[in-house]
């Protein structure tokens, strides 16, 4: 089953998010199978935005994402790569539609609540990154028949 990496950023978690966000991942239909409030050290950050050391924002990006604990996730479900980033909205809130958690939660684009991986590359990547992979659960719930 697909897995993606989704994390509560520090400005989440100190606005009493975490809940909220789990919340709507699981009542989709979503299953955790991995979770824990770590706070991000700055080679980990630097590894994980990799892709955005170039960028201009990169060291406040880095600063801000290991100022706080954050929540670290692995959810699997069919689709859940891009769905969850649908569910999550466009990175800019000033783009995100209402309903997504950007949307309805943030406002600049510095303090946008959520991380999610855009491709089964970064999802395998950054799941790697964050978690050992006896910290990943697999497990079966009944329920399941009435979702897939
Ligand atoms: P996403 O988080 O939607 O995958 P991204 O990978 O393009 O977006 O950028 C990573 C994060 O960097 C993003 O969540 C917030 C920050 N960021 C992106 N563009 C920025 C900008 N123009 N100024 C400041 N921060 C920015
Ligand atoms: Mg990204």
């Amino acid at each position: 089953m697909e897995k993606t990496f989704l994390m509560v950023k520090p400005d989440g978690v100190q606005r009493g998010l975490i809940g909220e966000i789990v919340n709507r991942f699981e009542s989709k239909g979503y299953q955790l199978v991995g979770g824990k409030l770590m706070t991000i050290s700055q080679e980990l950050a630097e590894q994980h935005y990799g892709e955005h050391k170039e960028r201009p924002f990169f060291g406040e990006l880095v600063d801000f994402i290991t100022s706080g604990p954050v929540f670290a996730m692995v959810w699997e479900g069919e689709n859940v790569i891009s769905t969850a980033r649908l569910m999550m909205g466009a990175t800019n809130p000033k783009e995100s539609a209402p309903g997504t958690i950007r949307g309805d939660f943030a406002v600049t684009v510095a303090k946008n609540i959520i991380h999610g991986s855009d491709s089964p590359e970064s999802a395998e990547r950054e799941i790697g990154l964050f978690f050992k992979e006896e910290e990943l659960s697999s497990y079966e719930k009944a329920v399941n028949s009435w979702i897939n």
